[in-house]
């Protein structure tokens, strides 16, 4: 008896000790599970604001005079600006109406969830002070103040979540980093060998700025990599594990080369139906990402909004850019657009934010029956775009982007239908059943003529057939 309980007990202290060692070990990063929790916050968010800034914004798409086609960021490369005088661009960084708040606060405005801003873009230039490099705001420009700093500062303050795009590979000031051939020369041989100190360059710039970033600025939201030239799985997963030892909540985009923690589409390309895996579609407000002062064909508020519930009902977010001038201030127009935007989400926000994706589908469009291409050479998908759904359980968001007929007839579905009401002042709508058909009487003239979100209250969670 004695040595059957004395048994008993070393087996209960085995098990505790193997319990507390198991509550002690942190929870791995890389399951499934641990994905979804690091996903929950930004699947609630939906939309985000990113922010293209750098020494690219003075010069703003002209060089000595000339304009230099293309993406504003790109200027150096473009214009095959020599470093040393890309560099003396630094001289001129004073950025006297930088005022990080005033950026949180038009995101907050304008509805968005989180921000992502460019902590080191391809020309190499940090806007954070760094010890892994001395060209960065801090160390080489006047103005000296670290811009990460005060802008997460700015997001702790409004509870705002902050992430950083970091470019990992391509590095145009490194001789080691990639896409510099015209101070360096190419990155690979015809035979694809690599010619640069490509390695020296991660573990000397790239890898220590990440845990800089990771170390210095409070909770990182997410690091946004982007185009992985030469990222080997190897690599890709030496900044994975960074992330996910300093931080491992940070999200990492679909951009890194592996390990990503969603699906990052082209640029401003929005897919055509529902995505089996969660996207982002990063995508400009005019044609650029860093400011371009001939720039000025703006995406109107309108657009805008059919864009977010556009992604929203087919499962994604909409990471929306400005690029802020040299002086610091965010052009105008897209501010009012912006915001705009904003005033319709405050009252419209509950079929966006946390929203699922569509349950129907034929809303959205059908393929061409010519089987005409598209401009990429893919199956042309002809739009449908007068009314979107998105849903939260037991309810379904039917957003109207052009005033639709009456009657408008429901996608079919089994649920009885509870309620039907206008999700901006609450009005029922009238919904009568014809030939087992659900049909709307929408009031005209259109509530909104921007766009009109008309709540329908089902039986059950989800949608049945
Ligand atoms: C990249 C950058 O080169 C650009 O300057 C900007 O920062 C943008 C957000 O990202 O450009 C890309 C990267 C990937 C695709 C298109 C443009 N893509 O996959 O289609």
């Amino acid at each position: 008896m004695k040595r059957l309980h004395t048994a008993l007990i070393t087996a209960l202290a085995a098990l505790a000790l193997v319990s507390s060692a198991a509550a002690q070990a942190p929870p791995d990063p890389y399951t499934p599970e641990a994905r979804e929790a690091r996903l929950a916050w930004f699947k609630q968010a939906k939309y985000g604001l990113f922010i293209h800034w750098g020494l690219y914004a003075i010069p703003a798409g002209e060089w000595k005079g000339k304009r230099c086609l293309g993406l504003g960021e790109w200027i150096m490369n473009r214009c095959k600006v020599p470093v040393k005088e890309y560099e003396l661009l630094t001289r001129q960084w004073n950025p006297t109406k930088f005022n990080a708040d005033a950026w949180v606060q038009m995101a907050q405005d304008a509805g968005m969830k989180y921000i992502v801003i460019t902590s080191k873009h391809h020309d190499g230039f940090a806007l954070f002070g760094s010890k892994a490099s001395r060209y960065n705001v801090v160390d080489a420009t006047p103005f000296k103040r670290d811009i990460l700093k005060e802008l997460a500062a700015a997001c702790q303050k409004h509870g705002m979540p902050l992430g950083f795009y970091y470019s990992q590979s391509q590095d145009w000031h490194e001789p080691g980093g990639a896409g510099n051939d015209w101070d360096f020369g190419p990155d690979e041989s015809p035979d694809r060998k690599e010619m640069k100190d490509y390695e020296g360059y991660l573990r000397g710039k790239a890898e220590p700025q990440v845990r800089e970033l990771l170390t210095g600025y409070g909770p990182v939201a997410l690091i946004w990599f982007d185009t992985p030239r030469m990222m080997t799985k190897e690599r890709a997963q030496r900044f994975a594990d960074i992330l996910r030892t300093l931080q491992p909540k940070t999200l990492i985009d679909g951009r890194l080369g592996a390990a990503g923690d969603y699906v990052s589409t082209g640029d401003n390309v929005i897919p055509s139906g529902v995505q089996k895996n969660y996207w982002e579609v990063p995508a400009t407000t005019n044609h650029t990402w860093g400011y371009r002062k001939d720039d000025t064909d703006w995406k109107s508020p309108g657009e805008i909004a059919f864009k977010l519930v556009d992604i929203v009902s087919k499962g994604g977010n909409y990471l929306l850019n400005v690029g802020p001038m040299s002086d610091g201030i965010i052009p105008q127009a897209a501010q009012d657009n912006l915001r705009s935007v904003g005033r319709w989400l405050k009252v419209n926000g509950e079929a966006v934010y946390g929203a699922g994706a569509s349950p129907f589908g034929e809303e959205m469009g059908e393929p061409s029956a010519k089987g005409t291409k598209d401009l990429r050479g893919q199956a042309l998908v002809l739009p449908h775009n007068e009314w979107r759904v998105t849903t939260q359980p037991g309810k379904l968001y039917f957003t109207f982007f052009q005033e639709p007929r009456a009657p408008f007839v429901l996608p079919e579905m089994k649920n009885a239908i509870k309620r039907v009401y206008q999700l901006a002042d609450g009005k029922a709508v009238e919904v009568k059943e014809e030939n087992g058909r659900h049909v709307l009487n929408i009031e005209r003239p259109i509530l909104d003529p921007m766009a009109t979100v008309v709540v329908v209250e089902i039986e059950g969670d989800k949608v049945e057939w």
